[in-house]
């Protein structure tokens, strides 16, 4: 279960120094620690131990147990009604933590409690990142914790993708990977992890790939299906151009094209050359599901 965190108060009483020079250490980065929205200080235990060990402090009375007997009925009851909102919440203040482990053990908790991974991540990682974001934009929260957050949970998801349970090859394949300038890559990579899961052998391209380099890759190694992600549209006419360089490409051999992301959905009011335009990656299962109906077979011509 995930680590419990301390506040200022109790780590200065379990190492026997006052708040001040927990607050000295903790601002001058000797003491590891995040800071909540409310910008209170918060610390892991095991940091907190490290620290004392490495410094020679003793550490003093019971430390708190991973999570409360309260936390953990929240998670569980939350899990049984399929509360992703309370799920999601739990998982942000999670991630605010910075606690990589902590994060892969409530991903693994969800798993096996029978929450399909695109819906964790549709339904949990989302809107936790989402929040993640929204309070950065509105200046509460620092760049630093935000990049803290989102490359903790991009941590725990890579450690989770092998626990999936893999169906068989079907011998079909797909290519992922995000339009020129792109960084934003966790819906694509989320997607990846499902198709193969699903039982597909996926080149993962990932963030940032002319869509030139793109094209010849789709030319060369005709993927059944091509899976471009895009958040950010600076130019709408050159995301549009992209996008048709690459779904050219493989609209010659019947590959078909999948779009998504934040910035997908705002094109999508116009006309994409795409076959698809995804809000979700449960939504692309769905497509994908339909249009190969989970077979290999013969290349498809284009119906474009
Ligand atoms: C994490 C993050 C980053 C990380 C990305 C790390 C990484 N390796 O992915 C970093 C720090 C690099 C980053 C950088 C920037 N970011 Co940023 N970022 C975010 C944040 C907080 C979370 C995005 C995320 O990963 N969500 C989780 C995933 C699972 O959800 P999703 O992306 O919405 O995708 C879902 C669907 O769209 C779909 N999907 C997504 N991709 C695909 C692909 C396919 C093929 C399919 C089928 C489906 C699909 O499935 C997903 C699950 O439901 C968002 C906040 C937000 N509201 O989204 C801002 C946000 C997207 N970022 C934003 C901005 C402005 C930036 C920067 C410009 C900031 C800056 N000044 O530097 C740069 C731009 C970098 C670039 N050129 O790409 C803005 C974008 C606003 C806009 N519309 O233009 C947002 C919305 C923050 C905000 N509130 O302002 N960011």
């Amino acid at each position: 279960m995930p680590n419990s965190t301390l506040s200022t108060q109790e780590v200065a009483a379990l190492i026997n120094v006052t708040e001040t020079t927990i607050k000295r250490w903790a601002d001058s980065g000797t003491l590891p620690c995040s800071k909540t929205a409310g910008g209170h200080r918060k610390f892991l235990t095991r940091d907190v131990i490290a620290f004392a060990e490495a410094h020679g402090y003793t550490v003093m009375g019971a430390l708190p147990p991973p999570m409360t007997r309260q936390q953990r009925d929240g998670l569980e009851f939350a899990v049984a009604t399929r509360n992703y909102s309370r799920i999601a919440e739990i998982f942000f203040q999670e991630s605010m933590q910075g606690d990589r482990d902590g994060l892969l053990d409530l991903l693994l908790y969800l798993y096996r409690h029978k929450i399909a991974f695109d819906v964790i991540v549709d339904e949990v990682v989302r809107p936790a990142l989402t929040k993640v974001g929204d309070l950065w934009a509105q200046g509460k929260l620092e760049v630093n914790q935000e990049h803290r957050a989102s490359h903790a949970i991009t941590d725990a998801m890579v450690r989770l993708a092998p626990e999936l349970h893999h169906k068989p090859s079907n011998s079909l394949s797909a290519v992922c990977a995000c339009l020129e300038g792109e960084q934003h890559e966790f819906g694509l990579r989320s997607l990846a992890y499902t198709l193969e899961a699903e039982g597909w052998k996926v080149h993962y391209v990932g963030s940032n790939t002319p869509a030139g380099t793109l094209a010849t890759f789709v030319t060369v190694m005709k993927p059944e299906l091509v899976c471009l992600s895009c958040t950010i549209v600076n130019r709408r006419s050159k995301v549009i151009d992209q996008l048709r360089t690459v779904t050219q490409s493989a609209g010659k051999y019947g590959g078909k094209v999948i779009v998504g992301g934040y910035g997908a959905e705002e094109l999508a009011r116009h006309q994409v050359p795409a076959d698809f335009v995804a809000h979700s990656v449960s939504e692309a299962v769905g497509f994908v599901k339909d249009a190969f109906r989970l077979r290999p077979g013969p290349k498809r011509a284009s119906n474009r």
